[in-house]
């Protein structure tokens, strides 16, 4: 083993949940957003079941990072609307007036944040640095609110230019509509080798052939997942690009990650989850400089109800020192007897490295269609870029003692819908980020903190 192997990892960046976590059913095609509009939200029970995931991968030896919430509500993007007036009467106009527009407004969304960019390691790029590009995520209004300010949290924490690039968002038009790592797996023998870039999309915006889902939205395009890899000056050789089955998309499969996960050589991944599997695989093997470990799971084991509401494929895949992987599941997985036995009979009995299921409750988050995978960004880095990380944003115990104290202090343990129109709501989420962006020595990242 050579030392740019060895200080070489991945590090998940999770999102904390925000203090306006709640569900507003606002995401169409997104079965778990849809199913669970106007339930009373517990944001404090969200945040903490977050942490406790992070918790426990630190504890097991996972390098874990963090991205703070972003700031809800946006009143920025309500006085952008029309509304006037101080932001009490912001709040009450917008939930007089237009009930939907403050609904989106105070979506806690970007705790998901696999959707927040796409990132690309050093060892893969020209000029060797980390690439950034925050997703434009167009398709819906009150996540298009995110990428300005994921921009400035990924520029305040990867800020050194001698190792990390930022590039633009992509034009945030339907045809370069981009969700981010999502829809972006890199394969290869280990983190700190050389990888093959997957990009999955769901519709083609210029020359295809139509084919595309019927029922649902496809949110990421051909054209966007070029444009990021010609961004990243990815080549030929080092990418495939596949187009996700509108079948799955119409079931509810509204990003990749919600049908496959890859890590390593390893791809686990669904019958359904690529329009045409052999020449996606065949194209991975063609590029790939180490075998493809292919981990296919047939409809006849999990059907895609099953594989949408018990979120298996939204697992995190992590490596582990001794060349095995462990699979950390959502809790739904348990309560689906199909999913369950493929896990034990299929996953973790099969010739694969996977040799551990770690499941993790975060019910919170899963009913509003988030899992431990979409709760994560993934970095590789090694041990110079690691070092040259602004701000405190690495979990250790003290971390997650500060993190959950700062939780329990300003945390709602109870919101509906109608309680967004609370201006109190307000103030207490203010208060709570700004004191977040000193826990996390990342300067003055929200717009409230600009202004
Ligand atoms: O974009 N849900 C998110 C869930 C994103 C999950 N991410 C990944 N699969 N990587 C979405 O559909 C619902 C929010 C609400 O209703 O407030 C929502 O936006």
């Amino acid at each position: 083993m050579n030392q740019s192997f060895t200080s070489v990892r991945e590090v998940n960046f999770d999102g904390l949940v925000g203090p306006t976590h709640n569900y507003s059913g606002l995401a169409h095609g997104n079965v778990a957003s849809m199913t669970h509009e106007g339930l009373v939200a517990n944001p404090r029970e969200a945040a903490l079941q977050g942490l406790a995931k992070m918790k426990s991968l630190l504890d097991a030896g996972y390098t874990q990072g963090v991205l703070p919430p972003q700031q809800r509500p946006d009143l920025g993007a309500l006085r952008a609307l029309g509304f006037r007036g101080s932001d009490a009467e912001l709040l009450n106009q917008a939930a007089n007036e237009a009930p939907q527009l403050l609904r989106a407004v105070c979506s806690a969304s970007s705790m998901w944040t696999a959707n927040a960019a796409t990132v690309t390691p050093s060892i893969d790029t020209p000029d060797g640095r980390v690439h950034f590009t925050p997703a434009n995520l167009q398709s819906s209004f009150h996540r298009f609110l995110e990428p300005a300010t994921t921009g400035r949290v990924l520029a305040a924490i990867f800020a050194d230019t001698g190792h990390f690039a930022h590039h633009p968002t992509l034009p945030a038009t339907p045809a370069f509509s981009d969700e981010g790592a999502a829809n972006h797996t890199r394969l290869g023998a280990s983190h700190g080798e050389s990888g093959v870039h997957l990009f999955v999309y769901g519709r083609q915006a210029f020359d295809g052939d139509g084919v595309a889902p019927s029922r649902y939205p496809a949110r990421q395009t051909l054209e966007a997942s070029q444009a990021i890899a010609r961004q990243h000056g990815l080549g030929e050789a080092q990418v495939v690009f596949a187009q996700q089955h509108p079948e799955a998309i119409d079931a509810g499969v509204f990003h990749n990650d919600v049908i496959a996960v890859g890590n390593g050589p390893v791809l686990l991944y669904h019958e359904l989850a690529f329009r045409d599997e052999q020449a996606t695989l065949d194209a991975l093997r063609r590029k790939m400089s180490t075998p493809l470990i292919p981990v296919r799971v047939p409809l006849e084991a999990v059907g895609l109800e099953d594989a949408v509401a018990s979120y298996l494929f939204n697992s995190q895949l992590l490596s582990n020192a001794d060349g095995s992987m462990t699979l950390v599941v959502p809790g739904e997985c348990q309560e689906r007897e199909a999913v369950w036995r493929c896990i034990q009979d299929h996953l973790l009995a099969g010739h694969n490295p996977i040799s551990e299921v770690v499941v993790k409750d975060v019910q919170q988050s899963m009913r509003n269609g988030g899992g431990p995978a979409c709760l994560r960004l993934r970095v590789v880095m090694n041990d110079a870029e690691q070092a040259a990380l602004s701000g405190r944003v690495l979990l250790d115990d003290g971390l997650y003692g500060e993190l959950s104290q700062w939780v329990r202090r300003h945390y709602r343990d109870r919101l509906a819908t109608a309680d967004l129109a609370d201006p109190q709501l307000a103030v207490e989420a203010l208060t709570a980020l700004d004191e977040l962006t000193r826990i996390l020595a990342i300067g003055s990242v929200y717009p409230f903190q600009l202004a």
